[in-house]
């Protein structure tokens, strides 16, 4: 069995972490299983959103820690993992600006929680925790979590989060903004297949401008975002689904987008 099932249904790609006697931890092969899908999402343009969960109990308890060796005497260099692995899946994530979507099924830790926040959406099961390991085995956060965290849940909380290492249930994680929304176990994949489906046949071009925008806008002042704004606008006044979807609002019915 493959340690990254790829699904397609539709425009809809699913890719579930399957590595769940560890809980999904992520190895070498489970990382270049990541690679390759992800070229093959970036390179097919008829793909239009993707749903990220893990199967069995856990979603992803980040770095698989069996294969690191602290007895072997052997000095490690972690910043050739970061580099090599972790870095340019959150940022290729990141720069894929359709639709992504978390289904946290289960515990996320360390870098797993910062793979789910490279989605755009994360739905989380009641019972799901987060945990920012890092402080129980001696490392300081990784994978882009000391840039999504304070920026989620404010500096306060994040700082906390991160320093005690406390593992935050999934309906807390929602009220402090680190998540989009907490549902009960058993309507998880439901919901948010769902939505993800919803979101794979909406008007992709305006809902990755929505992304783009968003994501560029923490480095922007209002002045440069305004001007970015109105040059999505323009750019998607031209496009056949904002023709599509004003024709259906005028004519009273559902609007059929295309993507484009
Ligand atoms: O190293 C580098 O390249 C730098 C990059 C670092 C990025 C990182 O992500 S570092 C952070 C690594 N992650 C952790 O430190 C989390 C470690 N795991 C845990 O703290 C706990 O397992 C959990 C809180 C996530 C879940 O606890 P619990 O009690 O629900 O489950 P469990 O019994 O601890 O785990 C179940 C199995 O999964 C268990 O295996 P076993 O005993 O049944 O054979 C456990 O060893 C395994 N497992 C869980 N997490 C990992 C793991 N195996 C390898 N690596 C893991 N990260």
């Amino acid at each position: 069995m493959s340690v990254l099932l790829f699904d397609r249904e539709g425009p809809l790609v699913t890719l579930t972490l399957n590595r769940p006697d560890r809980l999904n931890a992520v190895n070498v092969e489970l990382h270049e299983a990541l690679a390759k899908a992800w070229d093959d999402i970036e390179g097919d343009d008829s793909i239009r959103a993707v749903l990220l969960t893990g199967s069995g109990r856990g979603f992803c308890p980040g770095q698989d820690l069996s294969d690191r060796d602290p007895e072997s005497g052997e000095i490690p260099d972690l910043g050739h993992t970061l580099d090599t692995y972790y870095n340019p899946l959150i940022r290729r994530m990141r720069a894929w600006t359709k639709p992504k979507i978390a289904a946290v099924n289960g515990v996320a830790a360390g870098a797993g929680v910062s793979i789910a926040l490279a989605c755009d959406i994360v739905l989380a099961a009641e019972s799901a925790k987060f945990l920012m390991a890092f402080a129980n085995i001696g490392l300081a956060p990784d994978a882009g979590a000391t840039w999504h965290y304070p920026r989620l849940m404010g500096e306060a909380r994040a700082k906390a989060a991160m320093l005690l290492a406390e593992k935050i249930p999934a309906q807390q994680a929602a009220d402090w903004g680190l998540i989009y929304r907490a549902v009960s176990d058993d309507s998880l994949m439901e919901t948010a297949r769902g939505l993800a489906l919803k979101l794979a046949s909406g008007p992709s071009l305006g809902l990755s401008h929505t992304i783009a925008n968003i994501n560029a806008s923490w480095s922007h002042t209002l002045d440069q975002q305004l001007d970015r704004e109105r040059d999505s606008q323009r750019t998607l006044g031209q496009s056949a689904d904002y023709a599509e979807g004003v024709s259906a609002f005028l004519n009273k019915r559902p609007a059929s987008f295309k993507g484009q």
